[in-house]
């Protein structure tokens, strides 16, 4: 069973090499990285040298390097984790996103259908293709509305997949994920943003120290956060079924950046209460005038999505998927973690 993973140097990437090689024997995962001038192989730590792993060089925006891999490895499956999937820098270089994202997953259809047709094809969806929603919890049916380059660049792949699901009948789906998180996750997201900085605060308060309050954008956002973990075995599942049915992965909660902030801290010791409105909210230590949090007009968006609720319900009915991990264990896994990094950090020499 050969499966190619890009993105394998990611959070999704790398925990999908993880649950494979764990669990199945005859798993053999070449893991697509990208080459650049210092590599992050952070994430890749616990799979690097498997003998079952194997790293091969690949870039979604060459399609030649694309199909070589395809036409050498012949796999029985191909997962597209590879992405620019931070919102916020689609603004930026949108023309680099599109690329990366829609044509990236283009490249990667045209690989499979001129080299392996019935190799079974992974599209990671986004609950940002929902983008203003117009109802909540958000099914498939939901239409298309995306806010951000990001969003409508997702929303191309999903379209595509489609198109060539039906027109030469690829064993390819566009499964859409609501935000999921982890201990793998990048750092400018908002979450591992928010954890990151509760440990160090933590470690500050702890030793006496002065710190720098948190600075974030809209707090008041809702977003509905799973952990990766959980969902890399519902994609397996989904792509292990007779027929290419897609799904949507979601905690079926939803949640406020506030309330994200206010747990983390809660997990790690720190009571603190929200007062004030817009850019003038703050979270301060509770009963003491101490900032732990600042609203920051700069990590606003030009667009923004204002909530997003998933409902999962059919992949839970039809495949008996189920998260193993709710919001507060997400969170309380993030701050541990977080906090475990700090302490050896404040303690090496
Ligand atoms: O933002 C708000 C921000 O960057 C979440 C990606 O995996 O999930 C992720 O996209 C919310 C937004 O994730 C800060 O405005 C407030 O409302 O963690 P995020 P995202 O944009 O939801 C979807 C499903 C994907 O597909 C994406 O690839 O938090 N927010 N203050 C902030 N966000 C950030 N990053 N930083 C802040 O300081």
């Amino acid at each position: 069973m050969k499966i190619i993973i890009t993105g394998v140097t990611g959070q999704d990437g790398a925990n999908m090499a993880e649950y494979l090689l764990d669990n199945y024997a005859d798993a053999e995962v070449v893991g697509v990285v990208r080459r650049v001038s210092t590599p992050n192989k952070t994430n890749m730590g616990a799979f690097e040298n498997h003998p079952r792993f194997t790293e091969v060089s690949g870039d979604l925006t060459d399609g030649s390097s694309i199909d070589r891999v395809v036409r050498d490895y012949q796999p029985d499956y191909f997962i597209n984790f590879a992405a620019n999937s931070f919102v916020t820098s689609s603004w930026k270089s949108p023309l680099h996103v599109w690329d990366t994202n829609a044509m990236g997953t283009l490249r990667c259809l045209e690989s499979i259908r001129n080299y392996k047709p019935d190799c079974k094809f992974y599209s990671a969806g986004s609950s940002e293709e929902m983008g203003d929603v117009d109802y909540s919890p958000q099914d498939l049916k939901h239409p298309i509305k995306p806010r951000s380059p990001y969003g409508a660049s997702k929303a191309a792949c999903r379209h595509i997949v489609k198109v060539y699901r039906e027109s030469y009948n690829l064993f390819a789906i566009h499964g859409i994920l609501f935000n999921h998180e982890g201990v793998k996750r990048g750092e400018e997201f908002v979450t591992r943003k928010i954890t990151k900085a509760v440990a160090n605060i933590k470690m500050a308060i702890d030793q006496g120290k002065e710190f720098a309050p948190l600075q974030i954008g809209n707090a008041e956002a809702k977003r509905d956060w799973s952990d990766s973990e959980d969902f890399m075995r519902a994609v397996w599942l989904m792509l292990n079924q007779k027929e290419p049915k897609e799904y949507i992965l979601s905690s079926n909660e939803t949640h406020t950046v506030k309330e994200f902030v206010s747990l983390a801290f809660q997990e790690a010791g720190i009571a603190g209460l929200w007062s004030g409105e817009g850019l003038e909210e703050k979270f301060r230590i509770y009963q003491e005038n101490k900032i732990l949090v600042e609203v920051n007009q700069e990590f606003y968006r030009p667009a923004e999505v204002a909530i997003l609720h998933g409902d999962s319900t059919p992949i839970r009915e039809e495949l008996g998927w189920k998260p193993k991990f709710s919001f507060q264990d997400l969170v309380k896994r993030m701050v541990n973690n977080d906090l475990e990094i700090a302490k050896k950090r404040a303690f090496s020499p």
